[in-house]
């Protein structure tokens, strides 16, 4: 049969090289164009090699067929495995009738080094730290060794305090950028795992290594350096099997040389600065001369634990070139200002040649001021400036290692007068964790598909190995309630299981004693506070909202006891009496401050309700009754507090209502009363929100379940401020922290806090997806098991199309108003199902791919709604029409 098995993911990676997972995961797709297409069965073999997987030899693990339809987080069940193991895999899968596919190509997991023990090396570096606010050199190390025997593999364990570049006989290892990124270094520190076999030679070999100060011990916000540790170390292991089978190992240790080079100071916020006359050419090959290198100095370990990366690495995912060369400013001030047409982060490429000795300078702004030179002061502390001091020897080219910046205009200054740059001097080089895109929207409005691009390139720009606030200025900070408001969003855009899943372990690493979660996390200083009401929330939002996305209990089981603590805090802080919440409230919202001590209350029931959730998925019944009970308590205790019996919501702001209404804490009765204030509260701002991060998300949302979908769509398309087009209208091109960023009358917001890469506010993504679109997730079947799709057409647009690449394979609903009739083509991928909500006011008359709808193949009828007719479809391709 033409069925065939694909996709073979292991802990949502393909072929992950040095996990640390017990029991990983394994998942596939099945890929069948029928409709109803669907597996009755699996069967998955492992094997210690390729070649005893190729014969069936399943020495690992054979699991027989297995009569399950699942074929995502199935188990690995074979004996306990061990460091270094590699496992080979395939899989066959029974359709509904029985007939079982071929078997799949073969994929791969390979286990990192488990225990501390498997740890030889030692931590070295260099003497050379500077001080809280002095920055010193990068250290580079080496070390010559050789190697008897032709190599038949190699794997280097590699990490440091700070950021590494590893190199190996002159080439550097792996593509990744800012490894091993950031943690809380006081209890985890993550490691790569590389092959090397192919960068090693019998022979003399060289190994090397760059090391940068990174989160570590470099700036942090405006609170200087050595946050951590005074200077970066390195910890690296090369294991080689030789053909024979016989094996060498090197590790870091005191016979290690180091000396420092051409980067005189490379820091995260305040740039890097190389000078390419003191490179140390041919540093990392074999014939160079170190004697004037100096001995490592030896670490002792850190008490952290040095564990794998669960999600994908930062690297460089895209060059941008200048849009526009430099303009008539730049020629007559030698201040050369070049515009890559996207705000963007990363790093740029700088292509220049010019005298010995000349120092250029590099400075980055998101905007530009009137005059047309760079506006700076919204990054506050950070000087982000980078300089290349030149060698003098025709074209140079440098990229910088160890920092980053966001921005769209790069200026270059620092050349003789005479020298005249064009565009190719400047390739913008975009960085950020290396998710894989799962999601596409567009619809028949431009600027809406403007939104949405700035939506992704917020989340591109902040997704940098934490999810951060902004990139730009001196913050950079993993703050949970930004990381809340947007997750849904983020899980429909790209895959982010893994990403967040290293997060929520920093999160874990810095919860206070107490059991808060914190404001950022890693934490940036001092134990972990309390972040207060909408962030420290994320501690379960997340989760759950991961466990939606891609129906993941074992995240919502390594969280649990996180996650209790932080509910008993809340309890008790809750018993101690009413009132007096902190935190940031419904921060940045226009004129319109929600009582803390509402959304205290709000976010306690939300919460709650979610632990309920939570417990039952985790299947503790006890638990479950417990939070069941708390959270009817806390809903009674916000109505008690907060409801009038009439439905109004103390605070009287669009956020009061929409928290109200969005947790479902009013009684029914009173509804309808509260969303008739909540549309009275937007029309008496001329159809404008007034919302910040905490009631945004959930406003369009509010109104398009309660029956106001006019309303939200007439917020989604108000281009006037504060609005989501206001920016849009204003060249944007990525989302802005504050809704009056820029404005015609005031001009730039306050430069105290001012970014124009902030995601939050882009959490109207999901409704865009969900709601525009019409694909959202069922919590009964999550991770897109089951789809509700539900488009629900307004906003004047034609059309709208939203495409999932899900665990199963692509979903996608993809909607069009044609002459009259509603069309809705539809794609359900195999092994999962869809209920289809069809606008329209005569069932009869809705068909699929021609045929009468109730009679067409697989489509059953599920009922009627409110101006709609419903259907249950299983896989599959489905075109539906209804007169409009
Ligand atoms: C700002 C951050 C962040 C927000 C906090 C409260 O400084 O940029 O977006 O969550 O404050």
């Amino acid at each position: 049969m033409s069925t065939t098995v694909t996709a073979l993911r292991c802990e949502y990676a393909e072929n992950p090289l040095g996990i640390d997972v017990e029991r990983p995961r394994l998942g596939w797709q099945m890929v069948d164009d029928r409709r109803g297409a669907c597996q009755s069965a699996w069967q998955v073999q492992c094997a210690s090699s390729i070649e005893k997987l190729a014969a069936g030899q399943a020495d690992l693990w054979d699991s027989g067929q297995v009569s399950d339809d699942r074929c995502t987080h199935v188990e690995y069940a074979g004996p306990e495995l061990t460091s270094r193991q590699r496992a080979w895999w395939r899989v066959r899968v029974w359709d509904a009738a029985g007939e079982a596919t071929a078997w799949s190509e073969p994929a791969w997991w390979e286990m990192g080094l488990l225990d501390k023990a498997d740890w030889s090396a030692r931590w070295i570096g260099s003497e050379v730290c500077g001080s809280a606010w002095v920055s010193t050199p990068c250290p580079f190390l080496r070390k010559g060794f050789t190697l008897a025997k032709p190599v038949a593999q190699a794997r280097l364990y590699v990490t440091a305090l700070g950021l590494y570049e590893f190199h190996l006989n002159g080439r550097k290892v792996g593509d990744q950028l800012l490894a091993p990124g950031w943690t809380d270094y006081r209890h985890r520190v993550r490691y790569q795992v590389y092959d090397v076999a192919e960068q090693l030679s019998a022979g003399e070999n060289v190994a090397g290594a760059v090391l940068g100060d990174g989160w570590y011990c470099g700036h942090i916000e405006f609170r200087g350096r050595q946050r951590w540790g005074d200077r970066p170390r390195l910890l690296a292991q090369l294991e080689v099997t030789f053909a024979d089978g016989t094996t060498q190992t090197l590790t870091t240790d005191e016979s290690w040389r180091t000396a420092t080079g051409p980067i005189l100071e490379a820091d995260l916020l305040q740039g890097e600065h190389h000078d390419a006359r003191r490179e140390l050419t041919g540093w990392d090959a074999a014939g160079y001369d170190d004697a004037a290198w100096k001995p490592v100095q030896t670490f002792e370990p850190p008490a952290a634990a040095l564990v794998a990366m669960p999600g994908p690495p930062v690297r460089a995912t895209q060059e941008l070139t200048p849009v526009e060369g430099p303009g008539d400013y730049s020629r007559w001030s030698g201040i050369w200002i070049f515009d890559l047409g996207q705000n963007m982060v990363g790093r740029v490429r700088l292509r220049i040649t010019g005298p010995a000795g000349t120092t250029v300078k590099l400075r980055f702004a998101e905007v530009l001021n009137p005059d047309g030179t760079l506006y700076t002061e919204n990054l506050r502390s950070v000087r982000a400036t980078d300089a290349y001091t030149l060698r003098g020897e025709g074209e140079e080219v440098w990229e910088p290692r160890f920092t980053f910046h966001g921005f769209r205009y790069v200026e270059v200054s620092g050349l003789p007068k005479d020298v005249t740059l064009t565009a190719d001097a400047i390739t913008g080089v975009v960085m950020h964790s290396d998710m894989p895109t799962t999601g596409t929207f567009e619809c028949s409005d431009e600027r809406v598909n403007q939104l949405q691009r700035n939506i992704v390139w917020g989340q591109r720009g902040n997704f940098l190995d934490v999810p951060t606030d902004c990139p730009q200025r001196d913050e950079r900070l993993g703050w949970t309630g930004d990381a809340q408001v947007f997750i849904r969003t983020a899980s429909w855009n790209m895959q982010v299981a893994g990403f967040f899943r290293k997060w929520l372990c920093d999160l874990t690493d810095c919860q206070s004693e107490s059991g808060a979660y914190p404001a950022t996390a890693p934490v940036t200083f001092g134990a972990g506070g309390d972040g207060g009401p909408g962030w420290a929330d994320a501690g379960v939002i997340c989760p759950w909202t991961l466990y939606l996305a891609y129906g993941d209990t074992r995240i919502l089981r390594e969280q649990y006891p996180g996650m209790r603590r932080y509910m008993a805090h809340l309890e008790r802080k809750n018993a101690e009496g009413h009132g007096g919440w902190g935190g940031f409230g419904d921060w940045l919202n226009i004129d319109a401050d929600t009582p803390k001590d509402l959304i205290a209350a709000a976010f306690y029931a939300y919460s709650a309700e979610l632990m309920t959730r939570i417990a039952e998925v985790l299947g503790d019944a006890d638990d479950a009754a417990h939070y069941r009970e708390i959270h009817q308590r806390a809903r009674a205790a916000f109505q008690h507090r907060f409801a009038t019996p009439a439905g109004l919501v103390i605070g009287q702001t669009q956020t009061a209502y929409v928290l109200a209404l969005a947790f479902d804490l009013l009684d029914e009765s009173v509804r309808d009363e509260a969303v008739k204030q909540l549309v009275e509260h937007i029309r008496q701002r001329k159809m404008h929100l007034s919302t910040g991060f905490l009631g945004t998300p959930y406003l369009p949302h509010v109104l398009s379940r309660f029956g106001e979908l006019d309303v939200a769509y007439a917020l989604l398309m108000q281009t006037s401020w504060p609005s989501w087009l206001y920016p849009v209208t204003q060249g944007a091109t990525t989302i802005w922290e504050r809704w009056d960023g820029w404005t015609h009358d005031k001009g730039f917001q306050t430069p105290k806090m001012n970014s124009f890469n902030h995601y939050a506010y882009g959490a109207v993504g999901d409704w865009l997806y969900n709601t525009v679109a019409g694909v959202e997730l069922d919590a009964e079947r999550p991770g897109d098991r089951h789809a509700i799709i539900q488009p629900r057409p307004g906003g004047g647009l034609s059309w709208a199309r939203g495409r999932i690449e899900t665990l199963y394979g692509p979903l996608e609903s993809h909607w069009r108003l044609t002459d009259g009739r509603f069309e809705l083509d539809l794609t359900v991928p195999p092994n999962t199902t869809a209920t289809v909500h069809v606008p329209t006011t005569d069932a009869s008359a809705v068909t699929e791919s021609g045929q009468p709808a109730d009679r067409a193949q697989a489509v059953q009828p599920a009922g009627t709604g409110d101006g709609e007719a419903i259907y249950a479809v299983p896989a599959g391709r489905y075109s539906f029409v209804a007169p409009a």
